[in-house]
């Protein structure tokens, strides 16, 4: 993307909308991404900083009047510079705060999309982290009324210690920041300052429930966090032209502070993911900005688990459509009439290859409701390519046998068999169509009952040419019919040989697909414990850490409240989860296993059972 582009834009009404260009840019992008959002009052050079952050001068847009200048939420894709086959997704949001606009309901929305859409988000500040500093970022205290996680909470509040999971890491910016950081005369690091900054009162008062309430939501919600501290890049009327002014132009110092931004942001912004750990592509975080952005909208409050789960249901049902598509377009290829084992041998590996696409793409597949639909919908387009391939096997076979037998045909109009001798002849023409069909070969699965069928047809003009040869008694006439009934009921042996080889073959492959499955389910529950696994170890880390700073600074209540959370994040760890899974997934590709006796009817076609009445036909059927 040469230039970012607006996501969502915010009306003149208050409303929001999201940009069908950028969604579409987005639809292209298939690599997961990494998301950093900037937030914060407006007016304090974040779209500035987002330049710096994409290694260009210009790009977002920066206005150089006291007037607000970004509006809505601004988007730039660039391609990660550190991570290859990794998205880079920037965004800019407007300034909170504009006293022209006057609707903090608005800028609520604003940082609330900030923090559900992003893996790393910055607030941007100017000057130093004091009250007033803290009470700008009163969203945080108030996020739990703009963002739910589950669609019912139980008791209809919302579970906040959820959020430190999903919520992204957290940097505070601090622009035109010129003290000493230090702390009662000590040096300190930028983190230290920011944790002071979030430190705890004691006491009961309103003063200090106020107090505490901004520092403890950032605390709880945020977990990773990270302070940077920036001076001003210029000084006096140049701060205007700044986006043309070269490096060299630029305080050293902010150089290298904004050089040490950039490196962190970069190496530890993870790529996006939402509950379940599945990670976030281009397309699929275009699908959960429409998902949350439409629930706006519809005045309510965005919630995490619904948007993802509209996110997986559009995804999945495209992995379900890519991977049809892929089985029935390698299938299409195939030539027909083909042999069972060529058939079956490519209905393996596409089958396989169709499941490996599917499962690579889908996610939080509810009940496999997905995943059946593709086994139901591999399954109809494989017994409606066997039925075609019996078809075309058929019609190949017949039009064999009529070019073969075209020549005796004409003989027999031509009364070249009625005469004495003529029986014989009949058998010897006869039994050399039979050898050149049986050595013509790619006949395909029914050659043996079409050939059966022509013998069949072949009788009563076989016992014309008998009753009326001259040449033979009639003890030697009976014994050439018994010959006959003899060789019919041979054929017909080897017809139903046909069919119970080709039933066996069908059999033994749904054990092969069979496993195929189960080892790819197997494959997609561990990845998806590792997956939630992962969450749930990172959210340890960070309430281990919390935990210890509360017993440091005293607050032992808190941080008994938060042993109880980290003991329920270690038995979900521990929890024996992946191995239950992984029965389940063994039970599961059974209901998932195509059953192939379903395309073998009681006369061995191969293809979907037929309606009643065509049935009596073919049961009607005598030789
Ligand atoms: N004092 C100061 N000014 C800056 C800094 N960085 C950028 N500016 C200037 O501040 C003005 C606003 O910068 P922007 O990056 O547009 O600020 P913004 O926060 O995106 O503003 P809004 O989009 O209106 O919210 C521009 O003239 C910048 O050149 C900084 O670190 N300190
Ligand atoms: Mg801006």
């Amino acid at each position: 993307m040469e230039q970012p582009v607006c996501l969502i834009a915010n009306l003149a009404d208050g409303g929001l909308e999201v940009m069908e260009e950028a969604l579409e840019a987005l639809r292209g992008v298939d690599e997961p991404v990494v998301v950093v959002a900037v937030a914060g009052l407006y007016r304090t050079g974040k779209s500035y900083l987002l330049n710096q952050l994409a290694g260009r001068r210009t790009g977002f847009s920066l206005g150089s009047t006291i007037q607000s200048h970004t509006k809505g939420i601004w988007m730039w894709c660039l391609p990660h510079p550190r991570r290859a086959g990794h998205t880079l997704v920037l965004l800019d949001t407007e300034g909170l705060g504009d006293v022209d606009k006057g609707d903090t309901k608005n800028d609520a929305w604003i940082f609330a999309l900030a923090v559900l859409l992003s893996s790393t988000l910055v607030y941007n500040s100017k000057g130093t982290i004091d009250q007033y500093a803290m009470e700008q970022l009163h969203f945080v205290s108030e996020i739990s009324t703009h963002i739910r996680m589950k669609a019912q909470a139980g008791d209809g509040f919302e579970d906040d210690t959820q959020y430190s999971r999903f919520f992204p890491k957290f940097i505070w910016a601090v622009r035109d920041f010129t003290l000493e950081l230090k702390l009662n005369g000590q040096a300190v690091t930028e983190d230290d300052y920011l944790e002071s900054a979030l430190a705890r009162r004691k006491g009961f008062t309103k003063e200090v429930s106020d107090y505490n309430v901004i520092r403890d939501c950032l605390r709880n919600y945020f977990p990773t966090r990270k302070c940077f501290v920036f001076v001003p890049p210029v000084v006096g009327e140049k701060m205007s032209q700044l986006s043309t002014l070269p490096d060299s132009a630029l305080h050293p110092q902010f150089l290298a502070q904004a050089t040490g931004f950039c490196e962190y942001v970069l190496r530890e912004s993870q790529v996006k993911t939402v509950p379940g750990g599945q990670p976030v592509t281009g397309r699929l975080f275009g699908s959960l900005v429409r998902s949350y952005v439409d629930t706006i909208r519809s005045g309510q409050v965005p919630c995490l688990d619904n948007a993802v789960a509209a996110m997986a249901s559009i995804e999945n049902e495209a992995a379900l459509r890519e991977a049809l598509a892929h089985y029935e377009a390698r299938m299409g290829g195939l030539r027909l009439p083909a042999e069972l084992a060529e058939l079956l041998a490519a209905h393996g590996t596409h089958e396989a290859d169709a499941l490996q696409l599917f499962m690579q793409r889908s996610f939080k597949d509810e009940g496999y409701t997905y995943h059946k639909r593709l086994m139901e919908a591999i399954k109809e387009s494989y017994g409606r390519l066997l039925g075609q391939n019996e078809a075309a096997s058929k019609d190949s076979c017949r039009a064999l046998l009529e070019t073969l037998s075209a020549a005796m045909q004409k003989q027999f109009r031509d009364g070249v068999y009625s005469q004495p001798g003529g029986y014989e002849l009949y058998l010897r023409d006869r039994n050399q169509v039979v050898e050149d069909f049986r050595k013509t070969p790619n006949k395909g699965v029914k050659a043996e009952e079409v050939l059966e069928q022509f013998l069949a047809s072949k009788r009563s003009e076989a016992e014309t040419v008998l009753n009326v040869d001259k040449k033979m008694t009639e003890a030697e006439k009976d014994l050439a019919t018994q010959k006959q009934t003899a060789e019919l009921l041979e054929q017909q042996r080897k017809v139903a040989e046909e069919k119970r080889l080709q039933t066996e073959r069908l059999m033994k492959d749904q054990e092969r697909s069979h496993q195929e499955i189960v080892k790819q389910l197997e494959a997609k529950v561990v990845e998806e414990a590792a997956n939630a696994r992962q969450e749930a170890a990172r959210t340890l880390e960070s309430k281990l850490k919390e935990q210890e700073a509360m017993l440091q600074q005293g607050f032992k209540e808190m941080a008994q409240m938060l042993g109880e959370e980290i003991a329920d994040l270690r038995k979900e760890i521990t929890d024996s989860k992946g191995q239950e899974l992984l029965n389940m997934a063994k039970v599961l590709a059974k209901t998932l296993t195509i059953a192939y006796d379903a395309f073998v009817r009681d006369d061995g076609d191969a293809h979907p059972p037929p309606s009643r009445s065509q049935a009596g036909e073919r049961t009607g059927r005598r030789v």
